[in-house]
């Protein structure tokens, strides 16, 4: 070694354990994804009880047969902990690349970085990590979904303009600790405490469950029997909360103003009848924009850090003519 090159190796040892001490820096690189014809393509699904859930799945099984690809599929019923064991056996069985649909933010930051480090990238789908923890483009491919704040927005910004003198509101949040839930909840909040003339009564999470929106929605209504909006994280919620507000002896649309996110079937349908006011659609279809992702990836294209689903917006004026394309 000349004495340059051994100063340069004795100065960028030093330098990068002194970052590895600080925790802030990771070593490795992202993967990279070789070009190949077929590949062997893990899919981490979080659980599989809602139609939203069960499109995201048909959607990425179509376009992975489409490609002929081989999916390995899991789904981790409800269970972070499962999840990260998921993406672990993925791992072992030496898939190419991993769509992970993180359940939540926090909890799946070790199976993004075991897959970086197994050099496996990972390309997340519909839900994101905690952007402090890991990063696209450094620790994950990208996150291809939708703007969740948006969604919020738009949802509160719908509620100003047509409450008619409603303006009491119970909140039903997501699964605790997931970005959509985080951000649907900061993005309705903000919006509306912006518009100024609401009171949010109470905010509590019903896991993105029907039956578990039912519950909740049952035991506020009667803590708080002023409510008239009911705000729901998501249709299977939204649907729970109509069965509580019948079993309360009130009518869905006409006393208390429901609001959802999601825009799957049976949420437009109870639009076009006028039971939901307004539901702002987040796109499950994620096949296509998935595959496309992967092989302009493969091909050696720089991802951008957020590939961004567009979501459609239904009420009163469109949900009937729009009932044939919801999911
Ligand atoms: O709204 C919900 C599902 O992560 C965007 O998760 C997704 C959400 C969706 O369980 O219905």
């Amino acid at each position: 070694m000349t004495e340059f090159s051994r100063r340069t190796f004795m100065m960028s040892a030093a330098a990068l354990s002194a970052l590895a001490a600080s925790g802030k820096v990771a070593f490795a690189e992202l993967p990279k994804l070789a070009k190949k014809d077929k590949y062997k393509v893990g899919f981490a699904q979080t659980e599989s009880n809602n139609p939203w859930r069960i499109a995201q799945t048909n959607s990425m099984k179509e376009h992975a047969e489409k490609n002929g690809y081989q999916l390995v599929y899991t789904d981790a019923a409800s269970s972070a902990a499962k999840q990260v064991a998921d993406v672990n056996s993925m791992i072992a069985q030496g898939v190419d690349l991993i769509f992970l649909a993180p359940r939540e933010e926090k909890p799946l930051i070790p199976a993004v970085m075991a897959a970086k480090k197994a050099g496996i990238p990972v390309i997340l789908l519909d839900r994101n990590v905690d952007p402090s923890l890991a990063k696209p483009g450094e620790d994950y491919v990208t996150f291809i979904g939708s703007d969740f704040i948006q969604e919020g927005q738009r949802v509160a910004e719908w509620l100003a303009k047509n409450a008619n003198g409603k303006s009491k509101i119970i909140e039903l949040e997501g699964t605790t600790g997931s970005s959509p839930a985080n951000d649907r909840k900061k993005g309705f909040d903000d919006a509306i405490n912006k518009a100024g003339g609401f009171t949010i009564l109470a905010s509590q999470t019903g896991d993105f469950a029907r039956d578990k929106g039912r519950q909740v929605a049952e035991a506020l209504l009667q803590a708080h029997p002023d409510a008239d909006i009911v705000y729901a994280h998501n249709d299977e919620m939204a649907i729970g909360a109509i069965s509580a507000i019948e079993a309360a002896g009130k009518v869905a649309g006409k006393d208390i103003i429901v609001l959802s996110i999601d825009g799957g079937k049976e949420a437009v349908g109870l639009c076009a009848e006028g039971k939901i006011a307004a539901v702002v659609e987040c796109n499950p279809r994620f096949g296509p924009k998935a595959f496309e992702t992967m092989a302009r990836y493969a091909k050696g294209e720089t991802i951008e850090p957020w590939v961004k689903n567009v979501d459609k917006f239904y009420d009163a004026t469109n949900a009937k003519a729009e009932l044939a394309d919801a999911y």
